[in-house]
């Protein structure tokens, strides 16, 4: 299906760019594994390379089993085309090296995935690029870094893993009076929930090894850009950096993405759930979770978002030690890094997913030592709190 802008979500992560195998009908597109086509002679050769045929050349290219994933995942989102990347950071990587000049400025948000942050502290900073990470909650702490040389403006909403909430529009205005491009980490939510480039971005991108894919087999990455222009700059970043994603990694993020919208809101829904139980117990100190009302952007949240997600993070009473316990504790949370899955995982940001980042930086953005991390998945929301209540009794207060 090529268009399928009025459709409901349901349908659309469904159907959204897929099409039957033209050659024997089969429902599902097949795993292109191949990394040549063979062109019929020498002058369609060179006219696919001259851009006049847009068959196929070669994988890191272009790949049919890719595309039908990048198309819907394109459509998912709003946007000009996909660009599926081996993992989210390669589309990170492809994406900056596309866009940044040497010497130019990055804004971030302070509180986004670690690695999203040091790659630009200790990579693009050997090219001269400046960079001020900073809570982009606040829009006045952007407009306070803004330097002539700005280029972009990259911001994570919910952020990994304080669960801040960053304004879209508000950001995309700034970007448009300021002639910056604004690239949207939409991992945390998923299309399902947030759509950044209906609201004034200009290039979404996920990492598709969370949400998107759904079941912790592969990594995975897209990038959507919001037009041709800058679709066609990141595209060539991307082929001549060379993280493309591969047509069996293609091939099974389509499967999962076809059930994004029912394991979203199937999960989102047991987190709204344990989110109130949490906070509500005894040896909490505190919950971020956008659903709750005592999130301090609960109202942006509700406006921006569809719905409030499947991640939460919390602290206990006891510190450190007392969440050690409960990680140490749970049966059915796995105690690993990653989100988005359909299994629900637990971790410690500060000395795992976050580890990288310097002590001091982590606390500035509010990643501190006390820091549960939880992504809920498609579990019942019975079993998961006798689960963490059995897990909380093991814990001193
Ligand atoms: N963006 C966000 C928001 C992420 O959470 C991650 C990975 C990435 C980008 C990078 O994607 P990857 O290359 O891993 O596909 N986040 C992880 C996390 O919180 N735990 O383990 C990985």
């Amino acid at each position: 299906m090529k268009d399928s802008k009025n459709l409901d979500i349901h349908t659309k992560v469904i159907h959204a760019g897929q099409h039957p195998d033209p050659t024997y009908g089969g429902i599902c597109v097949p795993i292109y594994q191949s990394s040549t086509f063979v062109f019929k002679d020498a002058a369609q050769g060179a006219a696919r390379f001259a851009g006049k045929d847009d068959g196929y050349i070669y994988t890191r290219i272009k790949n049919p089993t890719t595309k039908a994933f990048e198309d819907n995942v394109a459509q998912l989102e709003n946007g000009y085309g996909g660009l599926a990347t081996s993992t989210g950071m390669s589309a990170l990587s492809t994406l900056l090296m596309a866009l940044l000049d040497q010497d130019s400025h990055l804004i971030g948000t302070d509180a986004v995935y670690g690695p999203s942050r040091m790659l630009v502290e200790m990579f693009f900073s050997k090219f001269g690029v400046g960079y001020d990470y900073v809570d982009t909650s606040d829009i006045q702490n952007i407009k306070n870094c803004l330097r002539p040389n700005t280029k972009i403006l990259f911001i994570e909403t919910p952020a990994n893993p304080t669960m801040a909430i960053t304004d879209i529009q508000a950001c995309a205005e700034l970007s448009r009076e300021n002639g910056l491009i604004l690239i949207v980490d939409n991992t945390f939510a998923s299309p399902v929930l947030q759509n950044p480039l209906d609201l004034g971005a200009d290039i979404v991108y996920h990492s598709v090894t969370k949400f998107i894919n759904g079941h912790s087999d592969i990594c995975g990455g897209i990038i959507i850009p919001k037009t041709k222009e800058l679709y066609e700059k990141v595209f060539k970043s991307l082929v001549y950096m060379g993280g493309t994603m591969d047509p069996h990694q293609s091939w099974l993020a389509l499967r999962g993405v076809k059930s994004l919208a029912l394991r979203v809101e199937k999960s989102q829904e047991t987190a709204q759930k344990l989110a109130r139980y949490i906070q509500g117990h005894p040896k909490v100190s505190w919950v971020n979770y956008p659903g709750l009302e005592s999130h301090p952007q609960y109202g942006l949240a509700k406006k921006q978002m569809k719905g409030f997600g499947s991640l939460l993070c919390f602290g206990l009473k006891g510190g450190f030690k007392a969440g050690e316990k409960l990680i140490n504790s749970v049966q059915i949370p796995a105690l690993a890094v990653s989100l988005g899955g359909i299994e629900s995982l637990i971790q410690h940001p500060a000395s795992m997913t976050h580890a990288g980042v310097p002590p001091e930086k982590r606390d500035a953005a509010g990643i501190t030592e006390d820091l549960v991390r939880l992504s809920v998945g498609c579990e019942a929301y019975e079993d998961l709190k006798q689960d963490l209540e059995q897990a909380f009794g093991q814990t001193i207060s």
